[in-house]
């Protein structure tokens, strides 16, 4: 017996059997399994920086152009040139800066999608979600749980604006979109600005709280707790040689990330560090809360500073240089690729034992 050679089959043959198999609805795997099934990850987009210059300039702009009410959110996209026309950040993620102006609202509305909004710019402004509105400050980190009313309002008298992260490209996989919008623009408030914080977020539970959703009952992580954190960790502990020094928001009612779709954390390089290239199988978008310092992802090199905006596609080789202490908050679909089983980081040995400069 051969090992399997087929006889006198011509390129035509093929062709001619292809084509009755599409008219069937039918593909040859052999054709196709390159596409479908990779050997490694090719397909995360590419690397890319926004600094905060021209995010700035293009919100303010689309600021004289449309109101929150009329867009319904006043959203400027971050989208990467390998997703052209799709709105993709990362082949997951989904990401970009919302600009709210005095006096305006942004209507209250629900989706399956969760949201999560990384303050950059503007004091004073307030999310409402679920019957409770937060007054946010820079850095400070707010989420909106899939399928939970929120709404945006600016009674200051500056702008603010905010980098928006969403999982919508997961919801719209599994063609799960739902949305409604609250039948007036601002949705009834019945408790205290900032009430959940001092319920969920003082290491402590109301007596009898039943985790009966699968949602954080903690929504806002002012910036001071989290800033107060990486002091600690940075006074006792060693910086990780890639990821510095590290922490990433929970639930405090489950220990785990806030959203099943999508990890966020903030992290500090400081002064003088010089990070060890790493990767992980996560893509992520990340944004600089304070400091400077120099990222390299790929075969990009960008010198970022605060507001800058910059994806880390997955799989790409990035690391970290501080040039004072650098402040970065990211968001990944880390959870969800540890939930699926799919997790995967590297760290590169040989820059570690100093073998590379
Ligand atoms: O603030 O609710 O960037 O629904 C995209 C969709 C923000 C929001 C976005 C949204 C929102």
């Amino acid at each position: 017996m051969s090992g399997g050679t087929v006889a006198s089959q011509t390129q035509a043959d093929r062709e001619e059997f292809q084509a009755d198999l599409a008219a069937d609805n039918l593909q040859p795997l052999w054709d196709i399994v390159g596409r479908i099934a990779a050997r490694a990850p090719s397909r995360g987009g590419v690397p890319i920086h926004w600094p905060w210059g021209g995010l700035r300039d293009h919100a303010m702009r689309a600021g004289n152009l449309i109101t929150a009410e009329e867009a319904e959110r006043r959203v400027l996209v971050l989208e990467n040139p390998s997703f052209a026309g799709e709105g993709r950040a990362t082949s997951s993620l989904y990401a970009g800066i919302q600009l709210i102006l005095p006096g305006e609202i942004a209507p209250s509305h629900k989706h399956t999608a969760s949201a999560l909004r990384l303050i950059m710019e503007g004091e004073g402004a307030y999310t409402a979600v679920d019957g409770e509105r937060v007054v946010m400050s820079p850095g400070d980190f707010v989420v909106t749980p899939s399928n939970t009313f929120h709404d945006h309002g600016n009674e200051t008298d500056a702008p603010v604006m905010w980098l928006d992260g969403l999982d919508v490209f997961v919801v719209n996989l599994l063609n799960a979109p739902f949305g409604e919008e609250y039948p007036e623009s601002a949705q009834p408030i019945s408790r205290p600005d900032g009430y959940s914080l001092e319920r969920f977020g003082r290491g402590m539970l109301p007596h009898g709280f039943v985790r009966s959703e699968a949602r954080s009952p903690l929504f806002w992580w002012p910036y001071h707790h989290t800033r107060a954190a990486l002091d600690g960790m940075r006074r006792e502990e060693q910086a990780d040689p890639s990821l510095g020094l590290r922490m990433d928001y929970i639930d405090p009612t489950s220990g785990q990330s806030p959203f099943k779709t999508m990890t966020a954390s903030m992290s500090l390089f400081p002064a003088g560090y010089r990070g060890v290239p790493y990767r992980a199988i996560s893509g992520a978008v990340m944004t600089v809360v304070e400091g400077a310092g120099t990222v390299r992802v790929g075969d990009e090199t960008w010198h970022v500073t605060k507001n800058d905006v910059f994806v880390v596609p997955s799989w790409n080789w990035h690391s970290f240089t501080a040039e004072e202490d650098l402040v970065i908050f990211g968001f990944s679909d880390e959870v969800l690729q540890r939930h699926l089983g799919f997790w995967r980081e590297e760290r590169d040995a040989a820059a570690q034992i100093g073998i590379r400069a």
